[in-house]
């Protein structure tokens, strides 16, 4: 999936805050700090820190600024790679790595036994970028990795595939700039991705891989292009589109950001063309209805629910009146969610380009309306749309009248009304719609209100009520209407239905949804399977026996600029002839968008190499649905919503046998780069605080090295100098900033099970996390700590004796109770995705387990099982060492017993003469007589008891022991 396209918006302003802000910021990278001046760092410390850097002195933070990037590069060349190891990773990784691959251990067989229950575990595929794996990328799959060890130990079959979403505009921009075929660039990507992913020790089945680009596969999606065609469900249209003159494409109005491309911020224009579309309305109720089965993040089915956009309402006919004010015959149907508000229509409102248009406008406004309608297109739908632009509007210079005051209106032609939604024309109620009453405001058009809010408050002047309400003013008997008195719902109600008998409207859902554009003018993407007979122009669909149709070979791939795409220049291939009729045709030059091939590609995993379908039968039924969906949340709602309406397709024609593709989707958080520090300097060279001015854009401002910060309360301080505050700040890794960390060099300095480890434990998975090279030392000294606790202390010349520390002794209940606690909570939070805190109780276990002689191997074997999932290559490494001449892979998980996880000591508060003296800790089952001892050894409840009569114990088992002091026999004694 392409990454490049997430859309998170910078924040709006970037005050100093008390936690470091996350500065977002996908395309324009912005400048840091925003508001500030350029920041100085002192040559003399960047060459320090990366000296420690080179030599390995773990504990020093690295955070990189632009120029350290390019001084670590030049120093690298000069030093040689001194880094210290806590482990000898970079044998034991490779090692374990060609094991898996020579062994086939996660291979997915073909024919699995069926009878074992399936766990499919998939990452959103990625889009082989050029500049390769990125640190948030390991971040879901190393989480997917460890459910799917997981599961693979806990008996089931696991199907954990890996492959490449590779059409796409990147590969085609850089062709076009340097000539190198998209396929040559994105093979090479692939190569890429794919290496750095086998780096990270995955246990993906790589006899599955699959690529969108393949011949193989696209076939596929071009025999379910069929299908849809064959449906009703593709269909062309002539449509606005975005169309970016400089890209010579048109663009989906998400790669459209404030009227420019997204991708090179070129100028983009609305323009109609023929396009594909695909009929997704037509699912638009079963895409929101199966929202409800479905185990995803509430946020995602909320932004699906928004996007589908259900609303019920009703058309309603207004007639358009002549010069003279008589009525023609002449129609504008309006589209309204408030029937009840009628009443309180004083104009009407059509798109600038609703179809009628022309036919409305007076003669003298014509001039005004087509200027107008000439800058509405220029204008994307959400600029047009947003409540806070002004409105602006002309008079269509025509009159029309409302069916139920019979009073005519002002018809007006302005942008905030859509053609593309409802009818392209409103009634504007602007004393109970906020827009309508700005425009109304602005242009002087009458506000009548016809709703009162239920608890009888007034209006406010100046600002519409567009909550709910009893009626008023909304009585005309003449037409045989009165509404005044009812509650909103009824009032909306009683409308329809008076509209339907005078047959002036109808009940109307409608959906924001709109149809899919299906269709790019790009070369690299799939071929639509279409031709054009030359004589009539009639598409026909092309034989599935023909299929793959495949992309022909070309070396311009520049667009024409007119619209006709780059695959009109492949001439012989256009050219051809229909094979039912012989008639000469020409091929469908527009190319399927990129999303085509993400929309089903978790099917193709399941079958990979049949040739005969898109996936066999029982093979789809045994491993749907996906039980666990990993990806960005930036896939909310076009990817996931797309492929929710192809397999919904596919289950109509019964190619699935689930309604749904995805059980489960879990959002991984984003990683953001190291948290930079600013402090702020006046003219003279003194540190300000941060807190002491509101604009702090005034001062010079210095990055600060994490050594010299210190945390004072929820603030960040000068260490020197606490009085001073510091601005933090996280931002998104940008290459421009300096500050991605590339998980190849965690990968050399650190290993692939410390990189893997660290990403699940810098935060909780589905959280925003900063990156911290401090954490990834801490996460690396830990398993330092393991390896020497079970295998020892290197030899003088670095090398490690062969075998481990384990020995045969039985472990006590202690080590027992220690391990099956550490083993219930590790399974709680991988079953519950919580994986960072599943880290911190083996960290735990690791600490005690440094306090005990001696280390059972029992015990130690059971803790690697444990381990292994988060971190393979070093659990395999001990495994083996521990004498199993097998992979870990398919080991048992182990469970937890609840014997072992009873508390077996509780806190017993003793008393004398009922005044609590102190506590004793007993064995659960102890007896009065040994709680008793207990008490009468304890130092603090020892001076109570010693040497005194007593004449009475009162002992409740667990939870009290009351002894009961011979007072007489106490003075008595005393005096003997
Ligand atoms: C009169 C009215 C009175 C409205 C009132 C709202 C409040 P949803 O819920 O999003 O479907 N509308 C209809 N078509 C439109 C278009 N093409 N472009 C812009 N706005 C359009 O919203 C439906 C409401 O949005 C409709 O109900 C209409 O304004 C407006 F107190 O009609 B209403």
């Amino acid at each position: 999936m392409n990454l490049t396209h997430t859309k998170i918006q910078p924040f709006p302003h970037s005050p100093p805050l008390t936690h470091p802000t996350f500065l977002f910021s996908s395309r324009s990278l912005l400048p840091f700090p925003r508001n500030l001046k350029p920041a100085h760092v002192s040559p003399s410390f960047l060459y320090k820190k990366h000296t420690l850097l080179r030599y390995g002195c773990f504990g020093v933070s690295r955070s990189r600024t632009r120029s350290s990037v390019s001084e670590v590069k030049a120093e690298q060349k000069q030093k040689p790679l001194l880094v210290k190891r806590a482990y000898p990773f970079d044998e034991i990784e490779p090692k374990w790595q060609r094991y898996w691959e020579q062994n086939r251990t996660f291979r997915t067989p073909n024919d699995v036994d069926t009878s074992k229950p399936k766990f499919y575990v998939l990452d959103m595929f990625p889009y082989p970028s050029g500049a390769g794996l990125h640190v948030g990328h390991p971040l879901g799959y190393t989480a997917t990795d460890i459910l799917a060890r997981f599961k693979r130990m806990q008996g089931y079959n696991v199907l954990h595939p890996m492959g490449w979403d590779a059409f796409g505009l990147p590969a085609e921009q850089y062709a076009i700039e340097t000539g190198t075929h998209p396929k040559l660039t994105t093979l090479r990507n692939i190569n890429r991705f794919r290496s750095q992913l086998k780096s990270l020790g995955f246990s993906y089945d790589w006899e599955r891989e699959i690529s969108t680009i393949e011949p193989q596969y696209y076939k596929w999606t071009q025999w379910i292009f069929l299908q849809l065609l064959k449906r009703g469900l593709a269909y062309q249209a002539e449509v606005p589109v975005n169309w970016c003159p400089a890209l010579g494409t048109v663009l989906a109005n998400e790669e459209v950001v404030d009227g420019v491309s997204e991708r090179g911020g070129h100028p983009v224009i609305r323009k109609p063309m023929r396009q594909w579309m695909l009929k997704i309305t037509a699912y638009a109720d079963r895409l929101l209805e199966d929202l409800d089965e479905l185990d995803w993040p509430e946020s995602i089915k909320e932004m699906q629910k928004n996007w589908i956009g259900r609303s019920e309402g009703a058309e309603v006919e207004f007639c358009v009146l002549d010069s003279d004010g008589r009525e023609t015959d002449m129609k504008i149907t309006i589209y309204t969610t408030r029937p009840d508000t009628i009443f309180g229509a004083t104009y009407l409102v059509v798109a600038p380009e609703y179809t009628l248009l022309s036919s409305i406008v007076s003669t003298e406004q014509r001039e005004s309306v087509e200027e107008y309608q000439d800058i509405a297109s220029r204008k994307s739908d959400l600029e047009r749309t947003e409540l806070q632009k002004e409105k602006t509007g002309v008079f269509s210079g025509c009159c029309a009248k409302n069916p139920t005051s019979g009073e005519p209106i002002p018809v007006w032609v302005a942008d905030y009304v859509l053609g593309s939604y409802g009818t392209g024309a409103i009634m504007a109620v602007p004393a109970h719609d906020a827009r309508d009453h700005q425009f109304a405001s602005k242009f002087n058009i009458p506000i009548k209100w016809v709703v009162t809010p239920n608890n009888g408050s007034c209006f406010e002047s100046g600002k519409a009520y567009s909550g709910e309400g009893i009626i008023v003013n909304s009585s005309n008997l003449k037409v045989g209407l009165d509404i005044n008195g009812l509650s909103s719902k009824e009032a909306a109600y009683r409308v329809i239905e008076w509209a339907e008998k005078v047959g002036k409207g109808k009940k109307k859902v409608n959906y924001k949804l709109r149809d899919w554009l299906f269709a790019r003018q790009r070369y690299w993407g799939e071929p639509i399977p279409v031709i054009f007979l030359e004589d009539s122009g009639e598409s026909l669909p092309v034989l599935e026996s023909e299929l793959p149709l495949t992309l022909p070979e070309l070396d311009d791939f520049t667009p024409s600029g007119t619209g006709e795409p780059p695959l009109s220049k492949a001439v012989s291939w256009v050219k051809t002839i229909d094979p039912s009729s012989g008639k000469p045709a020409t091929r469908e030059t527009n190319t399927m968008p990129q999303w085509a091939g993400s929309c089903w590609y978790y099917l193709r995993f399941m079958d990979p190499k049949n040739s005969n379908e898109l996936v066999d039968k029982a093979k789809e039924k045994y491993w749907s649905p996906v039980d666990v969906y990993v990806g960005g949340a930036e896939h909310a709602v076009l990817h996931l919503l797309y492929s929710r309406f192809w397999h919904k397709v596919l289950y109509d024609i019964g190619v699935v046998s689930t309604k749904e593709p995805f059980k489960c989707v879990i959002n991984q958080g984003i990683i953001l780069g190291e948290v930079q520090y600013t402090a702020c300097k006046d003219t003279d060279g003194n540190y300000i605080s941060a807190d002491s001015a509101d604009d702090l854009g005034e001062y010079l401002q210095e990055n600060i090295s994490e050594e010299r910060v210190v945390k004072s309360g929820e603030f960040f301080v000068l260490k020197d100098s606490p009085n001073i505050r510091l601005i933090a700040r996280a931002h998104k890794m940008s290459k421009s900033r300096g500050n991605v960390v590339n998980p190849d060099d965690v990968v050399s300095e650190y290993g692939a099970d410390s990189l893997r480890l660290y990403e699940m434990f810098v935060g909780p998975f589905r959280d925003s996390k900063t990156w911290n090279t401090s954490g990834i030392e801490g996460v690396h000294r830990f398993l330092g700590r393991t390896w020497r606790l079970i295998v020892g202390s290197p030899l003088h010349h670095g090398a490690f004796k062969d075998g481990t520390l384990v020995t045969d002794e039985e472990p006590t209940m202690e080590q027992l109770r220690t391990l099956h606690k550490c083993i219930a909570k590790v399974t709680e939070e991988i079953e519950g995705t919580r994986f960072n805190t599943g880290i911190s109780a083996m960290m735990e276990f690791i600490n005690a387990a440094y306090k005990w002689d001696k280390q059972p191997k029992a015990i130690i074997e059971a803790f690697v099982l444990l381990l292994s999932p988060y971190v393979p290559h070093m659990a395999e490494e001990i495994w083996s060492r521990l004498g199993h001449p097998d992979s870990i892979a398919y080991e048992a998980f182990p469970k937890a017993d609840p014997a072992y996880l009873k508390e077996s000591t509780v806190v017993l508060p003793v008393q004398i003469n009922g005044k609590t003296r102190g506590t004793i800790q007993v064995e659960k089952g102890c007896s009065e007589e040994d709680a008793f001892t207990l008490a009468s050894q304890d130092e603090k409840l020892s001076k109570y008891l010693n040497g005194k009569p007593i004449k009475k114990r009162i002992f409740v088992p667990g939870k009290i022991l009351n002894v009961i002091l011979d007072r007489q026999n106490v003075k008595a004694g005393s005096i003997q």
